[in-house]
């Protein structure tokens, strides 16, 4: 609460991002699972001082995860101490018999699923920030990136998932569904984009426009902490989980 006597147009906006936990009915003592990822996850955004947390999709691994697994999740974030913003991706995509109704999650005041409870445009006033995602809404492919609406607050943030390609690659990964192009980051007027798909944490893009893979808590091992900072800008750090365990794959 240090920032509290600042006036808010000096104080830092601070998201922590994370993805990919996976949640799954594989529960096994000693061994990461989904459900600890989002302990810790909701740990490190505590431990940082964090505004809100950012879920870029894939937090369950299937529409299949049993519901009593389902509804520990549902339980973890009720508990919550801030605000989380979960975007459903290609393994837990928003259908209407989806997995998000058989966890609790969509009645919880904190917590924000675009394509179920939300739209995919949140803003939040008090922050002077937008959040802005596409989920998926199927298993099929569709571009990951949201169309950016004009600016209506200080910060805009996009959060998508799915598979960053590179031009040099790009007719060879022509197979893959949910490409996103240097040239489709480039064309995003924000001022991070948050990304899930991928295991491992890495910033992609080559325009002005930079878009980060946060990576999953077991790969990673950190989540990725974002300030949008009025006098300094905005940074991108990574913060250690300080998880037991090591990566499962
Ligand atoms: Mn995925």
């Amino acid at each position: 609460m240090a920032d509290s006597g600042k006036r808010r147009d000096e104080r830092a906006v601070v998201i922590v991002h994370s993805s990919d936990l996976h949640i799954d009915e594989d529960i096994q003592q000693g061994r990461y699972h989904g459900l600890e990822g989002l302990r810790y996850v909701l740990g490190a955004a505590d431990a940082v001082g964090a505004d809100l947390l950012v879920l870029a999709g894939d937090t369950f691994d299937s529409g299949h995860v049993p519901e009593r697994i389902a509804r520990q999740a549902g339980a973890i974030l009720a508990e919550a101490a801030l605000p989380v913003i979960m975007l459903p991706g290609n393994h837990d995509p928003a259908l209407p018999d989806g997995i998000f109704h058989r966890t609790g999650i969509l009645g919880l005041p904190q917590t924000m699923v675009i394509g179920h409870s939300h739209p995919e445009s949140i803003v939040f006033a008090d922050l002077d920030l937008e959040i802005i995602g596409r989920p998926h809404r199927s298993y099929g492919d569709m571009p990951p990136l949201p169309e950016v609406p004009a600016r209506q607050t200080r910060w805009q943030v996009v959060v998508a998932h799915g598979h960053y390609v590179s031009a040099e690659d790009w007719a060879e990964q022509a197979h893959r569904s949910w490409r996103m192009s240097d040239d489709d980051i480039a064309a995003v007027r924000a001022d991070y984009i948050a990304l899930g798909h991928w295991d491992r944490n890495e910033a992609v893009g080559t325009g002005r426009m930079q878009a980060h893979y946060s990576g999953a808590p077991d790969l990673a091992q950190t989540v990725n902490v974002v300030r949008l900072c009025p006098r300094e800008g905005v940074s991108v750090n990574r913060h250690p989980l300080g998880m037991p365990f090591p990566p499962r794959w």
